[in-house]
């Protein structure tokens, strides 16, 4: 079913192109928008639906490392603030549903193959929150780089995502905003609070950087994404972008980026920095990271857990139907 689903035929030439189809590309070129009821290559409906599902389980599964701390937020203030964030997430992942809804999947098919994981989520979602800093730097980093990634995402050319990435990016800005106040204070902190800081960055710095997704060249669809602009940029090019932007905000805080390589390079006009070591983004978005199994477990559990609450609504609107039949038939 996913293969049917998403699987794509790669970059076609202009000459290997239908009438239909470069008229469409010629549509993308001038940055028209596509919307749901136009008609679109099958590539093009396949690889929103699986980029578009992907994102829309990203922030679903992404609440859980945050939802993790909810308990134990150190002040009221700090508790109301995180889990007003986790809730923007829960809405984000709304948005994408609907949006890749417009493109003839439904919810369910979507969660059912999430729940049989044969349907990724950002890799990022499967490292450990350990501590309260990581309450900081996963909005500091995380959600830096989800932004980094989804202001380009505004002007994609299918418009239901491009709308939705508007308003998402609006509530990440505040997210990042927030990550980046508990980074301030826990370095202005004691010194074990400055050390809880350096470590969160430690550990979360490279899963941040795999975020983008494989280096330029390993990367599968870009070149076709790109070309329909359902991608405005390369991994790569992202994710420079990224490290350009974090370490002066490093530097600020007192922390040191955990990666003795790093230097800026005067004639590229950005930093060199050390590649995250990719057999491990592999593995982990193969299943083998070290939360994978516990993130999808607890999706599951929270899908099962509300099927009677499912099967509730459908018995409401079954019955408020049934009630406004007879009323129709007079
Ligand atoms: N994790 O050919 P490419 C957030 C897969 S939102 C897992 O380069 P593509 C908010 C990729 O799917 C974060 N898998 O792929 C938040 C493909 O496998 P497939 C999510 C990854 O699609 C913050 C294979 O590798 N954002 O965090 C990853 O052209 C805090 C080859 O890769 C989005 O989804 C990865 N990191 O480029 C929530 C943004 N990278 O499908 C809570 C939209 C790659 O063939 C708390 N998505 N893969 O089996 C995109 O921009 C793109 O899909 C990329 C990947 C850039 C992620």
């Amino acid at each position: 079913m996913y293969a049917q689903l998403v699987q794509t035929d790669g970059l076609k030439k202009p000459e290997e192109m239908s009438p239909e189809e470069r008229a469409f590309q010629e549509r993308i070129d001038r940055g028209e928008k596509i919307e749901p009821k136009e008609w679109m290559p099958e590539g093009y409906r396949k690889t929103l639906i699986r980029q578009i599902g992907q994102h829309a389980h990203s922030e679903i599964v992404g609440q859980l490392p945050e939802g993790n701390w909810i308990t134990r937020a150190p002040t009221l203030e700090r508790k109301a603030i995180l889990l007003a964030k986790v809730q923007d997430e829960a809405g984000h992942g709304l948005y994408l549903y609907c949006a890749a809804e417009t493109l003839g999947v439904s919810r369910d098919e979507l969660m059912e193959l999430l729940h049989r994981g044969k349907m990724k989520y950002s890799s990022i979602f499967n490292y450990p929150t350990l501590t309260w800093a990581d309450m900081g730097a996963v909005g500091w980093l995380v959600d830096g780089a989800a932004i980094m990634n989804q202001v380009p995402l505004q002007r994609t050319s299918f418009g239901p995502y491009s709308r939705a990435m508007i308003r998402i990016c609006k509530e990440e800005s505040f997210h990042q905003r927030q990550g980046y106040a508990v980074m301030m204070k826990m370095c202005a902190g004691t010194p074990q609070q400055k050390a809880m800081a350096q470590d969160a960055l430690n550990r979360l710095w490279y899963p941040s950087l795999m975020m983008f997704g494989p280096s330029d060249k390993d990367s599968v669809h870009s070149a076709q994404s790109m070309a329909w602009k359902i991608k405005m940029n390369t991994n790569d090019e992202l994710r420079q972008k990224f490290v350009d932007q974090t370490v002066p905000q490093a530097e600020y805080l007192g922390l040191t980026i955990p990666d003795p390589e790093l230097k800026w390079n005067e004639e590229k006009g950005g930093y060199d920095f050390s590649e995250p070591d990719w057999s491990e983004f592999f593995d982990v978005i193969a299943g083998n990271g070290p939360c994978n199994k516990d993130r999808l477990g607890a999706r599951v559990k929270a899908w099962d857990d509300g099927a009677w609450f499912r099967e509730g609504l459908v018995a409401h609107a079954e019955k408020a139907a049934a009630r406004k039949a007879p009323l129709a038939a007079e």
